[in-house]
């Protein structure tokens, strides 16, 4: 009752309300987002969500890793994830339930290790590992040991061998996850929706820099890490996300050119497209050369305008590619294959550089 007045009154915040009155028996998942920036991290986020209800645990969202923790719900929404699956932010976690059900003194580790090797279970040595756990005000007691798959098959021997009485929280050095996100979780994009905040920001730069008029939106990944991982891709099945275009198969190969376009490959695709479609902006989306003056030339006769933002966080970015009418990307990239899943939930079209299907 008192809790039912202070709801009324506002004093509480409903998330606390609804928190404290659903500590999980089920028990609980948490991983660092440790292995490479957004995109990595996205694809990640997507299988560990998959993992935590093939388990029926709930899944504690992680913030986000960049230089610091970004809590998850600063860029995505919460709500539309509980409609798949019972979630929980680390924040609220640590505030509400850490205290009693996860104290210090009693956290442990998940780590990998097939031949009982302990080496490298610290779940707290070197960056971001450090920072991510110190961050959350978690520090680690002890280590359990695991050789069992993340897979759907597995659920089970998850069950049986870690059960929640017992194991009550179980915290992962990195993902519970595959990198490339394996090709049943992609579809779990569908509950993965931008915070208002960043769509707010992205509504406002289409609005102010796109007059609101519909757009060509290209990602261009062309930074110097970028042109040296091209390098050695020639003849391989699979390399970081280009199973978004090639299939998880493994039939067809990587060529250079998929992972980094030539200029004459970007002007063309581009130039076919605003065609195409008619549109008159181009937003150009990069990490390094956004090639502005050689598109606006080339699309002269269009009278397009070319418009490049290098927005203070990559997210915008991201969430105005997703508006754009047709977006063309990179095959390899994570940051791409963000872009294109939404865009599939969406109905959107999405191209790929050096890419017929
Ligand atoms: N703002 C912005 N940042 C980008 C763009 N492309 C790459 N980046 C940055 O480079 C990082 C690339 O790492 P990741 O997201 O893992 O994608 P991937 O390496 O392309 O698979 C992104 O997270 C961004 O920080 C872009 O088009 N715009
Ligand atoms: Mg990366």
């Amino acid at each position: 009752m008192a809790v039912l007045v202070c709801l009324l009154a506002g004093l509480l915040p409903l998330s606390w309300v609804q928190a404290e009155a659903q500590w999980d028996p089920h028990g609980y998942i948490i991983y660092c987002p440790c292995m490479g920036r957004f995109g990595n991290q996205a694809e990640h986020f997507l299988g560990a969500l998959g993992f935590a209800k093939s388990v029926d645990r709930t899944l504690i969202l992680p913030p986000w890793r960049t230089y610091k923790n970004i809590p998850f719900d600063e860029w995505f929404q919460v709500d539309p994830l509980k409609e798949y699956h019972r979630v929980i932010l680390a924040e609220d976690f640590m505030r509400e339930f850490a205290p009693e059900h996860w104290p210090p003194g009693e956290r442990k580790g998940w780590c990998y290790s097939h031949s009982g090797d302990t080496s490298n279970c610290d779940m707290k040595i070197g960056n971001p590992f450090e920072p991510f756990w110190t961050e959350l005000g978690v520090d680690f007691d002890d280590y359990v040991l695991f050789n069992i798959g993340f897979d759907n098959m597995y659920a089970n021997a998850w069950k049986e061998r870690f059960p929640p009485e017992k194991y009550p929280v179980m915290a992962f050095k990195g993902a519970p996850a595959s990198f490339p996100v394996k090709e049943h979780h992609i579809a779990l994009h569908h509950y993965l929706h931008w915070s208002e905040a960043i769509q707010g920001e992205a509504s406002q730069v289409i609005e102010k820099h796109l007059n609101n008029q519909p757009f060509v939106g290209i990602h261009l990944r062309n930074g110097i890490d970028w042109v040296n991982a091209c390098q050695h891709v020639e003849g391989m099945t699979e390399f970081m996300a280009s199973p978004q275009c090639l299939g998880y198969s493994r039939e067809k190969t990587v060529i250079p050119e998929l992972c980094l376009p030539s200029t004459q490959e970007i002007l063309r695709l581009t130039r076919k497209v605003v065609m195409a479609t008619g549109v008159k902006f181009v937003f150009v989306a990069t990490d390094r050369h956004p090639l502005t003056a050689e598109l606006e030339s080339h699309l002269q006769d269009q009278k397009v305008k070319v418009f490049h933002l290098d927005p203070w966080l990559p997210q915008i970015d991201l969430a105005i590619l997703g508006q754009s009418m047709h977006f063309i990307g990179n095959c390899v990239s994570s940051f791409t294959s963000f872009v294109a899943r939404e865009r599939l939930r969406e109905g959107k079209p999405t191209s790929y550089w050096t890419f017929t299907e």
